[in-house]
């Protein structure tokens, strides 16, 4: 594994806080828009066997900038579990209400999380999958959650083609409905640990968490131990700020291998 590849510490720490990392691998030439192409002609959605009916997206799976971001989070070892699926969107589709799609554990560990491919550019007008950012440790009845409309710091992932979007598993996330006339790809990835760490296994540098709290700079903070602190990204209250803050420290304690 090159290091080249490897988060480093405020990339983890985000991770952690915000529960989604994007990633935007420099692919061959052409290998999204041929990825597209065949998932544009598929009749029916062959469900985990989408990577036979479109091999090439295991070059996606294989690019050091997708392993780089895996290995940093779940530890060389992890696997590609073999649940994955294809999301198309078709135009003129409704959009999908929020909803999680773990078991809303408020999870002390990180020992599985989602990749999302997208093969095409995706615009506001497609239907993209919209996330909101830092809602991963909080339970909401799936049925109360489907009355929930505009949420305040919501992220639609209107990304350029290729990128992989790696968003935690209880990450609160719908999509908008797509009112173009294109169908919008999605690949879903379920990645897992096999080995729980014994140290980190990113561009881990010793002082990262030992940088002082910056109360002046509580949303621009860019060192982990700040990153940690202070970051609030749907601007939660303070009853509910501090409670993720201490989950957030014990998933950083445990990718540093502090539990093993
Ligand atoms: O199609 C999408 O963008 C999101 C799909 C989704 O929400 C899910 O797979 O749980």
């Amino acid at each position: 594994m090159s290091e080249q590849y490897l988060l480093n510490d405020a990339e983890v720490a985000r991770f952690l806080v915000t529960g989604y990392h994007l990633v935007e691998p420099e692919l061959p030439v052409g290998l999204n828009e041929n990825i597209a192409d065949q998932l544009d002609a598929l009749a029916t959605n062959p469900g985990d066997a989408i990577t036979e009916a479109v091999p090439e997206l295991c070059q996606v799976l294989e690019h050091p900038a997708v392993t780089g971001a895996l290995s940093s989070l779940l530890g060389p070892d992890y696997e590609v579990q073999p649940h994955r699926h294809w999301h198309c969107k078709q135009p003129d589709s409704p959009h999908m209400n929020w909803h999680q799609d773990g078991l809303n554990n408020r999870d002390i560990l990180l020992n599985r999380f989602l990749g999302l491919y997208y093969p095409t550019d995706v615009t506001p007008n497609m239907g993209p999958t919209i996330i909101v950012p830092g809602t991963q440790f909080r339970n909401a009845p799936t049925d109360r959650m489907a009355t929930y409309t505009n949420i305040r710091g919501q992220v639609p992932l209107t990304v350029k083609a290729g990128t992989v979007a790696f968003t935690h598993y209880d990450l609160w996330h719908g999509t908008a409905a797509n009112r173009s006339v294109h169908k919008r790809h999605m690949i879903k990835f379920l990645f897992r640990r096999t080995r729980e760490n014994t140290a980190p296994t990113w561009n881990h540098e010793p002082e990262a968490t030992n940088k002082p709290n910056d109360w002046n700079k509580k949303a621009q903070a860019e060192d982990a131990n700040n990153i940690l602190n202070f970051t609030n990204p749907i601007g939660v209250s303070q009853s509910d700020h501090y409670k993720e803050r201490a989950i957030r420290r014990q998933n950083w304690d445990f990718l540093m291998g502090k539990q093993a």
